[in-house]
C-alpha cells in the first residue's frame, strides 16, 4: 500500500482539490480515491479557512469510502471541548468561551450557523476519529510521537485510540496525565522558557512556553536549538542543567508523519530522516503539501508534493 500523507487544511478546500489532482486522485461518484494509494490527514481541517463545510465533506466522503485515514488536529479536540459540557453542568463548556477561544474558532461557527444538525454530526465524527495511527509501515499523527504520552491515551481504548468521554473529561482536567498527554501528542510538547522570556504566537498572544524538537537526537545545548520557530533572541542561550531538557529522538522503524507547525519555508524538507512535517502554513499563504510515501524507511526530500 501506498500512503499519501496531506498536511493541515484548515478550510482551504482549492489547494486541497488541487494537491488531490496532482496526486492522481479522481473523483468517481463524488469522492476522490486512486487505485493503489491511501491518503492519511493529519488533522486540522477546520477553523481560519473559507470553505470549511466542503473540506469536510471531502475528507470525512474518502475516510468513509476507505479511500482515505485521518487523524485528530488540535482544532477539532477544540471543537469538541467548545461544545460539549462536562454531565450535570450543561453551562459549562469543557472548552471556555474566551475571546481568544472564539476568535480561534469563528470561521468555523459562522459557516455551521444554519447547519447545526450537520455541525452535531461533524463534532460526532470528530470524536471517532484516532488521536494516533500506527499503521506498521508509517505513522501519523498530529503534533509528537511521545511514547509516554502515547501509553497514556493507549489505556482508555482498545479499539483505535479514540477519544472515549472517559478520556475526554480526564483531559480536559488541567494537570492531569491525561491533560498533558492530548498536549504533547497533538498540540506539541513544550517546555516553560527560561527566566521572564516570552514570546508573541501568530496569533498575537504573550506565551511563556515554547514547543521543542521533540524529533531532535542529540541532548540540546541552547534554547535556540530546541524550540520552534527558531528564535535569535533565544539562539545563544544554553539549557540549563535545572531544565533537564534532553531528547532521546525518534529511532524507530516506521516514519513518522506529522503537521501541525506552520512552516515557512518554501521548498518542503523532512524534518529528521524519520519524521516529515507536512504543514507549510496554506492558511497563511503557504503551501498544502503531501508526502507521497512508497515504502522507504528513510525518508526523501523529493517525495514532497504541495498544491501549486
Ligand atoms: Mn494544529
Amino acid at each position: 500500500m501506498r500512503y499519501d500523507i496531506i498536511g493541515d487544511i484548515h478550510g482551504h478546500v482549492g489547494p486541497l482539490e488541487s494537491l488531490l489532482g496532482k496526486l492522481g486522485y479522481r473523483k468517481r461518484s463524488g469522492i476522490y480515491r486512486l487505485d493503489g494509494h491511501t491518503a492519511v490527514f493529519l488533522g486540522d481541517f477546520i477553523d481560519r479557512g473559507p470553505a470549511i463545510r466542503q473540506t469536510l465533506s471531502i475528507v470525512r466522503s474518502m475516510v468513509d469510502y476507505g479511500s482515505a485515514l485521518a487523524v485528530m488536529g488540535n482544532h477539532e479536540f477544540n471543537a469538541v471541548c467548545f461544545n460539549t459540557s462536562r454531565p450535570g453542568e450543561p453551562h459549562r463548556p469543557l472548552r471556555s468561551r474566551t475571546d481568544r477561544h472564539i476568535r480561534q474558532h469563528i470561521e468555523t461557527l459562522r459557516e455551521f450557523r444554519r447547519y447545526a444538525a450537520e455541525w452535531r454530526e461533524y463534532l460526532a465524527w470528530f470524536r471517532r476519529l484516532p488521536l494516533f495511527l500506527d499503521l506498521g509501515t508509517i505513522r501519523a499523527v498530529h503534533a509528537a510521537w511521545h511514547e509516554p504520552s502515547l501509553d497514556i491515551l493507549r489505556r482508555y481504548s482498545d479499539s483505535g485510540n479514540i477519544l472515549t468521554d472517559e478520556l475526554l473529561f480526564a483531559a480536559t482536567r488541567r494537570g492531569s496525565p491525561e491533560f498533558n498527554a492530548i498536549q504533547n501528542v497533538i498540540k506539541g510538547v513544550e517546555i516553560d522558557l527560561p527566566g521572564a522570556a516570552t514570546f508573541v504566537d501568530k496569533d498575537g498572544n504573550e506565551r511563556r512556553e515554547m514547543r521543542v524538537r521533540w524529533w531532535l537526537d542529540a541532548s540540546a545545548s541552547t534554547y535556540g536549538d530546541i524550540v520552534i520557530p527558531s528564535r535569535l533572541d533565544l539562539a545563544a542561550l544554553p539549557v540549563s542543567a535545572g531544565d533537564a531538557v534532553r531528547f532521546g529522538g525518534y529511532r524507530d522503524r516506521a516514519p513518522v508523519f506529522v503537521g501541525h507547525y506552520w512552516l515557512e519555508e518554501k521548498k518542503p524538507a523532512i524534518l529528521s530522516p524519520k519524521v516529515a512535517c507536512l504543514d507549510y502554513s496554506v492558511a497563511r499563504g503557504g503551501f498544502l503539501v503531501a508526502y507521497r510515501w512508497e515504502g522507504e524507511e528513510i525518508l526523501v526530500n523529493d517525495h514532497f508534493v504541495c498544491h501549486e
